[in-house]
């Protein structure tokens, strides 16, 4: 046995979990069967394979057999067969056959379209569609944001470097400080916690003078757009009201900021343009035409939300994931504190108070639990 996996508390919340770790041929199998049970609608087996899943995130070495796994949390019958099988076979049954299904492989590919949902795209597969391509030759009824999805699909598949997310900090920061000076930009999600690439690029802006944050939002999108950086944007209002929202909504996952979800245009750089292919970097030009038929652009998700100066704490442990941290913080701050948690604030329903803090140390303090950078919240 391992005396330190006697120490793996239950709540992700409770545990650091670095980005990188040492169970990635165990973890992997069983998201792929969280990824599985979410395309069927089973909530509740989706969370118990990635709560599984994450303890093994932070054990400190590779689990060997399944007496490493004595005394540890979150491990159901289901996940222990699971690991087993890998441990005495190199792979499990049920993973493999789950991987190369039809229904999982569409699913992930129609989900994989920017605007469509586990609905949807279980709608068009048992309509006998399977790809974006499908939708396409169809002729499919889409909205505007499927339509964008489906027409960057190959751009939006393609991981976001961090080298990029830099960049779009950059055009950010520009158009936030030429509609706003003195507001506040924060890169947020994977980025935030240390990733090398990711899906989008996340940011929350603020500024410390409150109100002056008050419909920002468009404010930004059309500074942008005059500079030709958007290829999609669909902003949503702020609908917070602290009244009637807060401690009954705060258990919901969805936030009511003001946001902005988007499709920057992104300038590929002479320094990429140099790495694909060898012009030199002073002749872009001539770098461009070495590529024909590539565009010198390509199109990255962008999340924008504005918060309040007051909400900022809030807003910042709410949108820097991981997801599944995010879910065992509220869990935690519910069944163990009688606490509600939102992005937008933290309620006390024992002394009916709302608790306010101005940093994400005084939000763990407030819910008794140690504090965990967000380097180590890859649960
Ligand atoms: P990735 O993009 O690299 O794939 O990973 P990520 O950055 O962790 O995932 P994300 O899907 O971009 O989400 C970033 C964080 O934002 C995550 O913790 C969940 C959070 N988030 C949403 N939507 C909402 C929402 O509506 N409300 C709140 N409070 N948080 C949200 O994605
Ligand atoms: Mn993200
Ligand atoms: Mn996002």
């Amino acid at each position: 046995g391992d005396a330190t996996a006697m120490l793996i508390k239950s709540y992700a919340c409770q545990r650091r979990t670095p980005l990188k770790h040492h169970n990635s041929f165990l973890t992997e199998a069983l998201e792929i069967l969280a990824q599985n049970a979410e395309y069927n609608d089973n909530e509740g087996r989706s969370v118990a394979f990635r709560r599984a899943a994450s303890v093994l995130k932070a054990l400190p070495r590779r689990v060997r057999s399944m007496e490493d796994l004595r005394c540890l949390p979150c491990l159901g019958d289901h996940s222990q067969r699971v690991i087993k099988e890998i441990l005495e076979d190199g792979s499990s049954r049920e993973v493999e056959s789950t991987r190369q299904s039809e229904q999982y492989q569409a699913m992930k590919a129609l989900t994989g379209i920017f605007g469509v949902g586990v609905r949807t795209a279980d709608r068009w597969f048992r309509e006998g569609l399977r790809s974006p391509d499908d939708l396409i030759r169809t002729g499919q009824q889409l909205n505007r944001e499927q339509q964008a999805g489906v027409q960057y699909y190959d751009d939006l598949q393609k991981p976001v470097t961090k080298a990029e997310a830099d960049v779009i900090s950059d055009v950010v920061e520009k158009a936030v400080h030429a509609v706003l000076p003195g507001a506040e930009i924060q890169l947020m999600g994977g980025f935030r916690r240390g990733k090398e690439v990711g899906h989008d690029v996340d940011f929350l802006i603020t500024h410390p003078e409150e109100g002056k944050e008050e419909r920002l939002m468009p404010k930004i999108t059309n500074w942008l757009e005059e500079q030709g950086l958007l290829l999609y944007q669909k902003t949503t209002r702020n609908s917070y009201l602290e009244k009637m929202d807060g401690p009954a909504r705060a258990s919901s996952n969805m936030d009511r900021f003001e946001r902005c979800f988007s499709i920057f245009k992104l300038q590929e750089s002479a320094a990429s343009c140099k790495s694909n292919c060898s012009a030199s970097a002073e002749d872009v030009s001539a770098a461009h035409e070495h590529h024909s038929e590539a565009s010198g652009w390509r199109a990255v998700r962008v999340d924008l939300v504005v918060s309040p100066y007051s909400q900022f704490a809030f807003a910042t442990l709410g949108w820097t994931g991981s997801k599944l941290f995010e879910r065992e913080l509220r869990r935690w701050a519910g069944q163990e504190k009688h606490m509600s948690l939102s992005s937008h604030a933290l309620y006390d329903n024992k002394q009916n108070l709302y608790l306010r803090a101005k940093t994400e140390e005084e939000i763990f303090a407030y819910l008794g639990l140690e504090y965990i950078p967000p380097s180590e919240r890859n649960a």
